[in-house]
């Protein structure tokens, strides 16, 4: 049985992944998003759910934030809820996707008054910040255009770039902007934030509270993910992942069920680049959608398969590999990685979890708490929570 060294325990012990609220709520497609018994119908229920995770795991301490799904009379009320749970509430995502006004685009609209509503709507979530103890700011832009002409692309650069001056210089000094960009969807020709260049280029003419989300849903089919943390953790402006998983396209799946190895190639890279270590500002945030699973078994799945895989990268024999990198031993070098991929870190993980009070088996222990029983007789009545407003 493998075993796993203290130092690398040591690290694990630091690790924490911050929980979607909105992966509590129901959520599909656009052919059909399934009601779920004991979905929370409040920010409340939503982060009583994600309070359970990091009871069970303890490695999920914080909670973002959707806006305006999450709006609440009192920020301060719920940042007591949550604390009096064990968990503080973490990002606080914008929304410019689901308004009518921003059909043409939000911060890159043509017109000055449009693009001034988007903005004092990130005015309202840096108000909202002040009160949830929250340090970033994540934007995640749907504007683009599904007609070649339709739009002004190089326009709409400059008018986004003023747009996000204007919201960088609202921000507190320890509060951060981080931009997410996304390939495709919902715009089917051009996005105004489609790659990470983008969101670097745009960044970097902001200034250094300004970095980049890497949403692993949201890249070419076949591009190399992990050569992008590389290059973002190098340039010292990888802000945050959204992690996910995909077989096609956005598909918001359970991290690491789609592809574990591609998993472990970027857990890799994020060490090879001290993106583990606290200094380097990295947030691990997960994004995805529970449309036909449990939703906090999901997330509980979620959080063990990112710990897992971080063990295994973080077992990986870094000096023989270096080694065997400036020998030009191609082989070699690829078995040492491949040698870390395929330690079943998974039985250890499990020992160290009882050496802390933690269950062996998370999972079960939650199914065997009666919680979702409790959930799903009590939560009845009101309107399930999901990505409407
Ligand atoms: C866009 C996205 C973004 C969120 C939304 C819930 O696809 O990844 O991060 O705002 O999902
Ligand atoms: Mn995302």
């Amino acid at each position: 049985m493998s075993t796993i060294p203290t130092d690398i325990l040591s690290e694990l012990e630091l690790q924490s992944i911050e929980l979607p609220s909105w992966a509590f709520g129901n959520s599909g497609t656009r052919f059909k998003v399934f009601a779920t018994p004991g979905t929370p119908r409040d920010p409340y229920e939503k982060i009583a759910d994600a309070a359970q995770v990091h009871r069970y795991t303890a490695l999920a301490p914080t909670v973002a934030l959707h806006i305006p799904w999450d709006k609440v009379d009192s920020y301060d009320d719920l940042r007591k809820h949550a604390e009096d749970l064990g968990v503080a509430l973490g990002t606080i995502n914008s929304n410019t996707f689901q308004d009518d006004d921003y059909k043409f685009g939000a911060l890159t609209h043509e017109d000055p008054a449009v693009r001034r509503k988007a903005i004092d709507h990130h005015f309202e979530c840096i108000d909202i910040m002040h009160k949830t103890g929250s340090r970033d700011l994540k934007i995640w832009l749907a504007e683009g255009s599904n007609y070649p002409g339709q739009a002004d692309l190089r326009g709409r650069q400059d008018r986004l770039h003023e747009s996000l001056s204007t919201i960088y210089e609202r921000l507190g000094d320890e509060q951060r902007l981080v931009l997410e960009y996304k390939f495709f969807e919902p715009a089917f020709y051009h996005t105004d934030v489609p790659d990470w260049g983008t969101s670097y280029v745009q960044c970097a003419a902001l200034g250094e509270r300004a970095v980049v989300c890497l949403d692993t849903g949201h890249h070419a089919p076949g591009t190399n993910i992990e050569f992008i943390v590389a290059q973002l953790l190098r340039l010292r402006k990888l802000g945050s992942f959204d992690f996910n998983s995909r077989f096609y396209a956005d598909d918001d799946l359970i991290v690491g069920a789609a592809d574990p190895f591609q998993l472990f190639r970027i857990l890799h890279e994020v060490n090879r680049g001290g993106g583990f270590a606290s200094e380097s500002g990295v947030v691990f945030m997960l994004d995805q959608c529970h449309n036909i699973e449990q939703k906090i078994p999901g997330q509980i799945r979620s959080v063990l398969n990112v710990q897992e895989m971080t063990a295994r990268a973080l077992l990986v024999d870094a000096d023989a590999l270096s080694a065997a990198q400036r020998a030009g031993d191609v082989l070699g070098a690829n078995d040492i990685l491949m040698d870390a991929f395929y330690t079943d870190v998974r039985p250890a993980l499990a020992d160290w979890r009882e050496e802390r009070g933690l269950p062996r088996d998370p999972m079960r222990a939650y199914a065997e708490s009666g919680y979702q029983v409790e959930i799903e007789t009590t939560r009845i009545g009101g309107t399930q929570a999901g990505w409407g407003a």
